[in-house]
């Protein structure tokens, strides 16, 4: 009896060698970054991935939201770097903070090269997208979807925009991405880069005049309309959200769990793009929450919006070789596509 239980105890103990253990290689839990607060659509979307992980997943996967900047200390163009390192596992990231470690991610800083969201969906979903995304693994972090900041408007509290002359001499606050510096030079006014926590400390001292972020995103959840009255809807940049995975983190993942991961991050960024887009196409009806909270709105036409593109020419001569020939040849084709 006794010898018998032994055998059974050793064979027990020999199937628990050879099956490999689920969570062989599992962190107890994991970091994701954002860079805004969890109030704004995005730190809600970092949330909802998490939830949905550590629900679908049965805790496996367990993931912490970081708020705020809170995993970069602040600096957020290191947020790609933290990314690729697996200091952060993983980041529901803008395209604009991760473009100076990604040249080839300016494509959608390119000013006024996107009129819409058929052209973004039609690069993101296109040849130009898949060869961000190839770039993008490349370089150490997969890509699981896409959310959305939005189209960048811009808001100051001196005057309204319509002509870049209205520019003249205005202090913009921008993010820490060159291409930005050189787009608001270009136009005139004066650019000062800093990160968004020092953003909103500076808006509030009225140390800057002016920024530019979208309406649904960063305006509405910062109610940006407490420091600034004045609001352009000139779309003359994007800024799509990737919910990307440090690739040291992913190969640690049993398949059935990076499906899992790439599902979720599917389906919770296409909630996301719908709330981020919300009231901003046909009647745009967004705006009346800026208009009710005391905001002047210019909406720009289109002859008004070919002024300020030809200003940024100088952007496009030095931007389009830094991102690639092709790859901004082939976005301009995908786009002009989309309007047919
Ligand atoms: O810093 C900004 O303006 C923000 C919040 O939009 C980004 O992180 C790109």
């Amino acid at each position: 009896m006794k010898r018998a239980g032994l055998i059974l105890v050793a064979a027990l103990l020999a199937l628990a060698l050879a099956a490999p253990a689920v969570n062989a290689g599992y962190k107890k839990q994991y970091k994701l970054s954002v860079v805004v607060g969890p109030n704004s659509p995005w730190g809600q979307l970092g949330q909802r991935f998490a939830d949905e992980v550590k629900k679908a997943t049965q805790g496996r996967i367990d993931i912490k939201c970081y708020f705020a900047g809170k995993l970069f200390a602040g600096k957020q163009t290191n947020e790609f770097m933290l990314l690729r390192q697996g200091v952060a596992d993983f980041a529901v990231g803008s395209t604009i903070n991760w473009s100076p470690q990604m040249r080839e991610l300016n494509l959608f800083s390119m000013p006024f090269l996107f009129p819409d969201y058929k052209a973004l969906d039609a690069v993101k979903y296109g040849k130009a997208g898949k060869i961000l995304l190839d770039r993008i693994e490349k370089n150490g972090v997969i890509c699981l979807g896409w959310g959305e900041n939005g189209f960048r408007e811009i808001t100051n509290r001196k005057r309204a925009i319509k002509k870049p002359a209205d520019l003249d001499g205005l202090k913009i606050r921008a993010v820490g991405s060159p291409i930005f510096k050189d787009t608001f030079a270009a136009l005139g006014a004066n650019p000062v880069l800093m990160n968004w926590g020092d953003a909103l400390t500076a808006f509030q001292q009225g140390t800057v005049d002016g920024e530019e972020n979208p309406v649904n995103v960063v305006i509405i959840p910062y109610k940006i309309w407490q420091y600034h009255k004045y609001i352009s809807i000139w779309h003359y940049t994007i800024d799509p959200l990737i919910i990307g995975v440090s690739k040291k983190t992913w190969l640690t993942f049993s398949k059935e769990d990076q499906a899992i991961l790439g599902k979720i991050a599917k389906e919770v960024g296409a909630w996301e793009v719908g709330v981020a887009r919300k009231g901003l196409t046909g009647d745009m009806s967004a705006l009346k929450t800026l208009r009710d909270n005391g905001m002047e709105v210019t909406e720009l036409k289109p002859a008004e919006l070919k002024i300020f593109k030809a200003k940024v020419k100088p952007v496009w001569d030095k931007w389009t070789p830094e991102i690639g020939d092709d790859l901004v040849k082939m976005a301009i084709h995908e786009i002009e596509a989309s309007r047919k």
